[in-house]
């Protein structure tokens, strides 16, 4: 955002970050004006240089340079001699076992004939298992190496195409461009060196020129006869991806591939699909194509995240992004093993060694962006439901603030709207700016869902939107030229899409939403069907097939829902600012989250809330999202906790998923258990579908009241150690909920934990997952744990426990070593901002703790940049509590801290000290032996000190 800010006001914001991509028209080449170093110098010259230069540079560089790559030395001698004498040599098809196998025709009927002419092995297994029949011979290869030179921090080779593929136009020159970007980062980048080709407008990853090679955590060996490389960790000789050892490499225009063995099976990520925790490597496929449909097993999702994090057999953990936008399959297989198999673009890895997976994000995510840090209010509880009148809107308002509730912010679906149109009112809404205000007013909030897609067919002259969106050319268009016209809500059949790749789009989305603004003074936006989702497959004309290359219906189609690129949403071949839709599908989303994030800033001029069905890497840097539309059923009630461990590690803290569930109906059971669960999303929001039963709280009855409210209480109490976690996500990129093995990642019983989820360190959640149980089976890492309720200790050397869950109830664990801050809860953020602070102290095996807290006024910009925030640092040993503050720039009316909790005392306290004076006011409780501080009265942020005897 400060990004987008700084480039508006020098007027670079466009240039820069939108005009990157000149499609020439008739043929699939994209220039990229800004680009690398590698690809700037040698898209132009590399005929040139390779004709006349091999030798020479190669030995100019070489002594230029005086690192000390024992390793690359050695790699580029073997290679310079033996690359002239290369040729295609005999297939070698003897594979010790099918797991080895590497599919050669995938998505096609092979016969031994047609495998043959694909230069691969031919052998058939029984009908019903799955190895492939017609696989690649681990020497298959089409390249021969011509050149290789050392850079000043890594190797940049190029290799010759000798051999043609089945798949069409093969790339015929590829640069390699291998950069040790940081100790712990490696990026491996193998392009077209005669072509640009599409990459990727966003997210967009700092360049890094270092001026000397690294002392890396990583080496890479190359291999001297193939497009293949190896990524070892130095420290203990694992390798991390080896393409080396396997076949199939292919790099041709709309199909490239390649596979790597992987080091263990314990894979996560490569999202958004709805999936078990640790990825399936029974030869399974994970298809990325933005694409809306009902979460479902074996479907492509809302969005697109080609990253994925693994962990070693020593509890170390690495990273990997493919920095590519184009649809793809990935597939794992029991090797273990990996293919990555695109249908554009290029290959852009990223490799990030950790060694913690904490560690792995933070990689991650210091190339993709950090996660924004969300207005405060929006970690309060929301309430939302589709297929609701304004009067019902007011009774569900009315009786949850009579219940007592915990309680921020109140949505509106597109019931608001008139005919389902964007930046419209409904009759029956007419009272809704009314309604806002009043929320505002007690100091609740409104959030209002947007489509993307703009109604195309209303009376000429009466719906601006559309007619300024068209004088303005802002919008997606057909092969023609025209804008592409499909169909999405509007009622009056006609939908066309705005290009979020278009500069003149800023304007245009700051101009509709901030007159709609003057009408509702809305706070956030929930911005839907952006996938985007249509209901017409492409375009009501139909799709162009006159390309010269099939857009629509390319050679290979990844294993999409439909069958065909265009299904549910526009066209392949429809043009946009940044170039083809075929290649910004993916991207769709994102962008309009990037551009709707921004117009809300400059309009509301505080932090902005964006929720999205759609994203793509980088995108946690601008908004949140949920995970669409869930069934109100206990499998996708559990299915959640990996969702959003999942989105965590994809650098999206911010997520959650419908409380309750979406489509069908709920129960008071599940949507008593749910409001507890959903109290410890990140993002808290119950939301239902049209047609279905009620499900505010209050409309199920008192059990559910009880459990919204008591869970509701304890998220609000917290909001101070949750609000801290997303703080440090937003400078450092760490995870807000996180699975069990990020904290205990030398524990292998914890690599496949999904049932039960940790918020930061500390906090442990275990949600009751099914039907008629009042109890959890929960397995704890040896570690010394406290029940939140009861305060007692649980030990565990690393085994299962039953914890009672009564209806009510659901069970939270905290972990010795720790400290969190706390506030007084109360209905709204507003209001429990203005309570006591308090602090939680959970001493650990040897009588320590420590925690941490940032605030600020949790409503403006960028207070990290300006340092507009307070940190303070608490530890705790041996009866001792003392502060520290790091920075104290925010001054808050409400400095107030009251109340110290602290587990685990044994000894009853006969004198107590606050910053060395004698204090009365506290109490020991023997049979929790929980010592309890009260009415302290200390300033929060300044140095204090708590001392008992
Ligand atoms: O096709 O706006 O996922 O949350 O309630 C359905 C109506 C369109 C899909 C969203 C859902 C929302 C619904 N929308």
């Amino acid at each position: 955002m400060k990004y987008l800010k700084e480039k508006m006001n020098n007027k670079q914001f466009l240039k820069s970050d939108f005009c990157n991509y000149n499609s020439i028209s008739g043929s699939n080449k994209i220039i990229k004006s800004n680009s690398y170093n590698c690809s700037r110098v040698f898209t132009v010259l590399a005929a040139i240089l390779l004709i006349i230069a091999f030798s020479y540079t190669c030995i100019q560089e070489y002594e230029k340079n005086t690192f000390e790559s024992q390793f690359l030395k050695r790699e580029i001698k073997t290679l310079n001699d033996g690359y002239l004498s290369k040729k295609l040599e005999d297939k070698i098809c003897s594979i010790t076992s099918d797991i080895e196998k590497f599919d050669c025709f995938p998505r096609g009927n092979a016969n031994q004939d047609s495998c043959e002419q694909r230069n691969c092995c031919w052998s058939p297994i029984d009908f019903n298992s799955k190895p492939p029949w017609c696989y690649y011979p681990k020497n298959y290869n089409n390249y021969i190496l011509v050149n290789m030179t050392e850079t000043n921090n890594g190797i940049m080779s190029y290799f010759r195409l000798i051999n043609n593929t089945t798949y069409t136009s093969d790339i015929k020159l590829l640069c390699v461009e291998i950069s040790f970007q940081t100790i712990k980062r490696l990026h491996i980048k193998i392009f077209d060196a005669e072509n640009k080709r599409y990459e990727p407008p966003y997210p967009e990853v700092p360049t890094q020129k270092n001026k000397e090679l690294l002392n890396s955590e990583y080496t890479v060996s190359m291999d001297k006869s193939k497009v293949a490389f190896s990524v070892i960790r130095k420290i203990d000789n694992v390798v991390l991806f080896d393409s080396k050892s396997v076949g199939g490499f292919i790099y041709s225009n709309q199909f490239i591939q390649i596979s790597a063995v992987l080091p263990t099976k314990y894979i996560y990520g490569i999202g958004e699909h709805r999936s078990n925790l640790t990825l399936d490597m029974n030869w399974k496929t994970y298809t990325l194509f933005n694409h809306d449909s009902i979460p479902t097993n074996n479907i492509n999702g809302y969005g697109s995240h080609p990253f994925y994090l693994i962990m070693e057999k020593s509890g170390k953990s690495h990273g990997v992004f493919l920095f590519n936008s184009n649809a793809m399959d990935v597939i794992l297989q029991p090797t273990p093993a990996i293919t990555f198999r695109v249908i554009g673009g290029i290959l852009d890895f990223y490799y990030f060694l950790g060694p913690t997976p904490a560690e792995v994000i933070t990689q991650y995510t210091e190339i993709i962006g950090r996660p924004f840090l969300p207005p405060y209010w929006s970690l309060g509880f929301h309430l939302c439901r589709f297929g609701q009148t304004f009067s019902q809107l007011i009774e569900v308002h009315n009786k949850t603030i009579n219940a007592g509730i915990p309680w921020d912010t109140h949505w509106n679906d597109i019931d608001y709207m008139k005919n389902r149109n964007d930046f419209t009112l409904s009759d029956d809404f007419a009272k809704l700016p009314d309604y806002v205000h009043y929320l505002h007013k007690i100091g609740m909030h409104s959030v209002l869902l947007l489509d993307p897609g703009v109604s195309s067919r209303e009376p000429n002259g009466t719906y601006p939107p559309y007619d300024v969106g068209l004088k303005q050319e802002i919008f997606i268009k057909n092969s023609s030229g025209l804008p592409l016209e499909g169909q999405v809500w509007n009622r009056d059949g006609g939908t066309v899409f705005p290009d979020f790749t278009n500069p003149k789009i800023v304007n245009y989305w700051i101009d509709q939403l901030s007159r709609y603004h003057n009408l509702v003074p809305y706070d956030g936006l929930w911005i839907d069907m952006n996938e985007p989702s249509n209901f017409v497959n492409g375009d009501w004309q139909g799709c162009a097939f006159n390309d010269s290359y099939n857009w629509e219906n390319p050679q290979y189609i990844p294993n999409i829902q439909g069958g065909v690129l265009k299904y549910k949403t526009i066209c392949m071949s429809a043009e946009q600012h940044s170039g083809r839709h075929y290649d910004l599908h993916n991207l769709y989303g994102f962008t309009e989250a990037i551009i709707t994030q921004f117009a809300l800033t400059t309009i509301r001029n505080t932090r902005p809330f964006v929720l999205s069905r759609s994203s793509f890497s980088g995108f946690g840097h601008f908004a949140g999202h949920w995970t669409g539309d869930v069934f109100s059923t206990w499998d996708d009630m559990s299915q959640s906790i990996t969702d959003i461990i999942v989105f965590n590690m994809f650098g999206i803290p911010l997520i959650g998923a419908d409380i309750c569930g979406f489509n069908g109906n709920t129960t008071v059971e599940l949507c008593s258990r749910w409001s507890q669960l959903g109290a410890f999303y990140p993002f808290s929001r119950n939301h239902n579908s049209e047609g279905c039963i009620d499900q505010d709280p209050v409309s199920l009855g008192q059990l559910v009241v009880e459990s919204a409210r008591k869970a509701l209480m304890i998220r609000y109490s917290l909001l101070p150690y949750l609000y801290s976690l997303f703080w440090k996500a937003h400078i450092y990129g760490e995870t807000v909920v996180r699975p069990l093995f990020f904290e205990y990642f030398y524990d292998e019983n914890t690599y496949e934990i999904d049932k039960q989820f940790l918020w930061g360190s500390a906090l442990m959640i275990c949600p009751v997952l099914s039907k008629d149980e009042i109890h959890v089976n929960i397995y704890l890492p040896n570690d010394l744990w406290y029940d939140y309720y009861t305060k007692e200790i649980i030990i565990s050397n690393g085994s299962v426990f039953t914890l009672p869950a009564p209806p009510d109830t659901i069970p939270l664990l905290l972990r010795g070593g720790y400290v969190l801050p706390t506030q007084v809860p109360a209905t709204t953020t507003k209001l429990s901002r203005k309570n006591p602070f308090g602090l939680i102290v959970t001493p650990d095996k040897s009588n320590e703790a420590s925690g941490y807290l940032f605030w600020d006024d949790g409503d403006s910009l960028d207070v990290w940049e300006n340092a507009l925030y307070n940190e303070v640092h608490f530890t705790y040993k041996n009866s001792v509590i003392i502060s520290e503050v790091i920075t104290n720039n925010y001054i808050d009316e409400n400095v107030t801290l009251h109340n110290i909790t602290i587990f685990g005392v044994n000894d009853v306290p006969k004198y107590a000290w606050i910053n060395n004076k004698s204090c009365e006011t506290y109490f020991y409780n023997k049979t929790e032996n929980v010592l309890y501080f009260q009415q302290l009265n200390v300033n929060l942020f300044t140095k204090f000190n708590v001392t008992w005897a």
